[in-house]
């Protein structure tokens, strides 16, 4: 059936319902087969926003040329690198401020295989945060050495002790969001920047009753490009932890 007077024509389609925001800081080998892989997985109404900063790799140059190929690919310039929190909040601003249902963080180095893309969407169905998890059943790491893998699994543990919450993953960055998650957890005061980003935002919405769900995920080393995880960032996740608790007893 047609209704002439309610078909949106090109270029006043209804909003995107479902965004994917991808971090980029030197992935110049990723971007191009990552965002088709993305878009392969993705439902029709969907956004991919890439947020880059200033990758001195080109990164951005290869965003721009994506992003004039395809009406469903935008990009987020910043001027300097300051980190995953800071990105994905700009990035999760955007998505919110164009009336996106459902926001996917994702690294941008394919350790988050977009072949997950569709569980997690299906999983969202009933829940109002996916975690994309390693460490449930079915999950896992592949090809991570021995102190990369001590770090990550002992810095989940510690932080689930910490805080007293249930969730196995609270460091992992392969996450789906309702907006009202988003729109609840106040990003205007979330300052952390590396994976502590992830262990606040989870907290958060399991603070304030969100749904939290994890599905399993097999997580990949990067083949391409290098990680920018540092001690800097690892120590950030350890004193941010007590402090997000205190933060919780000071606003109960
Ligand atoms: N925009 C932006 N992206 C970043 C920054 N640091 C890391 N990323 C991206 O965040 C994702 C995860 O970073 P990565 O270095 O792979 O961390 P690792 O997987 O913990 O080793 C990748 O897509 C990076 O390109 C940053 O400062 N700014
Ligand atoms: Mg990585």
């Amino acid at each position: 059936m047609t209704d002439a007077g309610s078909d949106p024509g090109p270029g006043s389609a209804a909003a995107p319902r479902v965004w994917v925001i991808l971090p980029t800081y030197n992935e110049a080998e990723n971007l191009e087969p990552l965002v088709n892989a993305v878009l392969e997985r993705l439902p029709a109404s969907r956004r991919v926003l890439i947020v880059d900063d200033n990758s001195p790799d080109g990164t951005g140059e290869i965003a721009d040329g994506l992003a004039n190929a395809s009406d469903d690919v935008t990009v987020l310039h910043r001027p300097h690198k300051e980190g995953l929190g800071p990105a994905y909040l700009a990035g999760f601003r955007e998505a919110l401020g164009a009336g996106a249902e459902l926001i996917i963080e994702m690294d941008a180095d394919f350790s988050h295989d977009p072949a997950y893309l569709p569980q997690l969407l299906r999983a969202a169905e009933d829940a109002d945060l996916v975690l994309g998890s390693r460490y449930v059943p079915g999950g896992g790491v592949n090809e991570w050495g021995k102190m990369r893998r001590f770090i990550s699994k002992r810095g989940s543990g510690y932080a689930r002790r910490m805080l007293g919450v249930r969730v196995r993953d609270l460091t992992g960055g392969f996450k789906c969001f309702r907006r009202e998650v988003l729109e609840a957890i106040d990003l205007d005061s979330i300052t952390s920047r590396g994976y502590a980003f992830q262990v606040e935002t989870t907290y958060r919405a399991i603070q304030a009753g969100f749904r939290v769900v994890e599905v399993p995920i097999v997580f990949r080393d990067r083949e391409e490009g290098s990680s920018k995880m540092s001690r800097a960032i690892v120590a950030e996740a350890i004193w941010r932890v007590p402090a997000l608790r205190l933060r919780r007893r000071r606003r109960p």
